[in-house]
C-alpha cells in the first residue's frame, strides 16, 4: 500500500491526502514531523534531503513535493477528469498549482504562524495586516477566474483545486477580517460538500 510520511495537520499533507481520497487511492499515513519528529533521521533524509513532509513510498518509488506527489497521484492512479491529459488542460492545472506556492503561499503561511502559532500578546500587527492585503489581492484574483467556472478548470473538479483548496480552508476559517468575494466562497461552499474534503482538510488548524 502507499504510505504518505507526515502529520495531519500540514497543509501539505492534507492536499495529497485529500487527493488520495478523491481517487479513491488507500493510503497509510504515518505521523512524521513538527512535534512527532521522524524527519531528521538519516533514513528519513535518505528519501528525501529537505527532512520536510509529505514523502509518498510507492513500493520502490519515493517522491517528495506535495505538489507533484498530487500530480503523481493523478497520473498514475486518476482517471477521466483526474488524469487531465492534453498539455494545455497539463499546463493550466499546473500553473494554478504553481501559483499557489510560488505566490499564495508566503502571505498564507505568514497568516497561520501569526494567528495560529503566535501568542496573541506577541504578534506583529504590520506583519498581519501586509499578509491579509497580500492575500486578498491572489484570492481576489481566483474570485475573479471562477466567476464564469464552477471549479478551477472548468465544471469539474482537478489537480489544479487542490493546493489552492486547501489553503482556502484556512483563508475562510482564521480569525480576521475578510473581503467579500463571492465566487471564491460558492467554490469553497462547493468543496465543503465533499467529504474527502471534510475529512482531510477541514480539521482543526494547529
Ligand atoms: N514545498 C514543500 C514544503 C514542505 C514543508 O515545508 N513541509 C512542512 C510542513 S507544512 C514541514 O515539513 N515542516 C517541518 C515539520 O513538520 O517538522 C511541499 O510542498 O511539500
Amino acid at each position: 500500500m502507499i504510505k504518505i510520511l507526515g502529520r495531519a495537520n500540514s497543509v501539505n499533507v492534507q492536499k495529497v491526502m485529500w487527493c488520495a481520497a478523491e481517487l479513491d487511492v488507500e493510503v497509510a499515513r504515518a505521523d512524521v514531523g513538527g512535534a512527532f519528529g521522524g524527519n531528521d533521521t538519516d533514513a528519513f533524509r535518505a528519501m528525501n534531503p529537505n527532512g520536510s513532509v509529505p514523502v509518498l513510498v510507492d513500493g520502490d518509488f519515493v517522491l517528495w513535493e506535495s505538489n507533484a506527489i498530487v500530480r503523481y497521484l493523478c497520473d498514475q492512479y486518476g482517471s477521466g477528469d483526474w488524469k487531465l491529459g492534453t498539455p494545455p488542460q497539463n499546463g493550466l492545472a499546473g500553473q494554478w498549482m504553481d501559483w499557489y506556492l510560488t505566490s499564495m503561499h508566503p502571505p498564507m503561511t505568514t497568516l497561520f504562524w501569526q494567528l495560529i502559532r503566535t501568542d496573541p500578546d506577541m504578534r506583529d500587527a504590520a506583519k498581519i495586516e501586509t499578509a491579509i492585503a497580500q492575500g486578498t489581492k491572489l484570492w481576489a484574483m481566483l474570485d475573479q477566474h471562477l466567476a464564469t467556472r464552477d471549479f478551477i478548470m472548468g465544471d469539474y473538479l482537478s489537480m489544479a483545486d487542490i493546493p489552492l483548496g486547501s489553503s482556502a480552508y484556512r483563508w475562510h476559517s482564521m480569525d480576521f477580517a475578510r473581503p467579500d468575494l463571492p465566487n471564491l466562497k460558492a467554490w469553497w461552499d462547493r468543496l465543503v460538500e465533499r467529504r474527502a474534503y471534510r475529512e482531510n482538510v477541514m480539521i482543526p488548524i494547529t
